[in-house]
């Protein structure tokens, strides 16, 4: 049994440059989110289910456990003194850790504490996303926004945490997508998935299909092509869609398949968010043998303007996503 600990130190010739700052970090993350596991727990007994009553920045309206586990990762990402800043779908501004020591460190985190949080209310599995840039801005001085607008394939390290029939933490320095199960009792992450690769071909579609009128013309296509049979492709596929992005990553991750949130009439932008939703889950999805993009150009490539920034999403096996580009640049372009 391997802990998430020893496995990261084991792989520091991985990273060298971080030395022991990558553990640490990863160390924190996975503290917080034995934290938020143990309240999502208990959600229905606790006082924590249910809304705020106020609006977050991009005028969605906040779970209590959003801010819980937003309060969570951050002062646990603070007080381990590791990172100089973070960006947070639950925050309007990105935060600076601006004491004497946290200036002179490298990296940043953005992350979505708590996504597809309205599921906790029904005992759905959610999660908690996150992505680990280093700096651009001078070390020793505040971060900066653009040490926070780099483009995904500057990430060093992205993972998820999924709280589902069990937790699970997986992230990716860049050489694979390691998978790690909490033991609940021991409260400690081993080592249960190393090297996850997602088949090539899948036959899972996973799109909140009740937005089909809205849908580019390419998808509307592509859906079809799903649903219609032809033994040799294995077709028709399954549909299967949780409405929990990383409860639909994970799964199709392992199993095989595609992932879409297209444009729709009310997010022309599509609606995830590009640096802390796509952007981490992109760097997964190629480090596991897929691929992601907006539908035409690959999500990591993609030079972020604004914190919140959305976009449309195409995330899973390597030949469903070719193939829905194929109709996206035929009829939707
Ligand atoms: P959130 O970050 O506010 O929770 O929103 C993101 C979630 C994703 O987890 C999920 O894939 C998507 O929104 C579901 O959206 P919809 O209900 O429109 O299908
Ligand atoms: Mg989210």
């Amino acid at each position: 049994m391997i802990t998430l600990g020893e496995y990261i130190i084991a792989k520091q010739h991985d990273f060298p440059e971080a030395s022991g700052e990558l553990s640490q970090l990863l160390g924190a993350i996975s503290l917080a989110a034995k934290v938020v596991n143990r309240e999502i727990n208990k959600a229905g007994i606790a006082d924590i289910i249910g809304t705020t009553g106020f609006e977050n920045i991009q005028g969605e309206i906040q779970q209590k456990m959003d801010l819980y586990a937003n309060d969570v990762f951050k002062s646990a990402l603070e007080a381990r003194g590791e990172v100089c800043g973070i960006a947070s779908e639950e925050e309007e501004e990105f935060i600076t850790f601006d004491d004497e020591r946290s200036v002179n460190n490298k990296y940043i985190v953005l992350m979505d504490p708590l996504d597809g949080s309205s599921n906790i209310d029904v005992n759905v599995s959610v999660g908690t996303i996150f992505s680990i840039y280093k700096r651009i801005s001078p070390i020793g001085e505040p971060v900066i926004l653009e040490d926070f607008l780099q483009p995904g394939v500057a990430q060093v390290a992205a993972g998820y945490i999924i709280y589902g029939s069990s937790t699970m933490l997986v992230y990716t320095t860049g050489n694979g997508v390691h998978g790690f199960t909490c033991d609940p009792s021991l409260g400690v992450f081993y080592l249960s998935h190393e090297n996850i690769k997602i088949p090539e071909d899948g036959s899972i579609y996973s799109i909140n299909e009740g937005n089909y009128l809205s849908f580019p013309e390419g998808v509307k296509k592509y859906l079809k092509y799903c649903q219609a049979i032809d033994k040799e492709s294995n077709r028709p596929y399954t549909s299967r869609y949780i409405g929990s992005l990383v409860s639909d990553f994970h799964r199709n991750l392992l199993k095989g398949g595609i992932y879409i949130y297209p444009s729709t009439a009310l997010s022309p932008q599509g609606k995830l968010r590009l640096l802390y939703e796509c952007n981490p889950m992109a760097f997964l999805m190629e480090q596991a043998g897929g691929t992601a993009s907006d539908g035409f150009q690959r999500i990591m490539e993609i030079k972020p303007s604004m914190l919140h920034q959305r976009t449309s999403f195409f995330c899973g096996s390597l030949n469903m996503i070719a193939e829905a580009q194929e109709m996206m640049n035929k009829y939707s372009t």
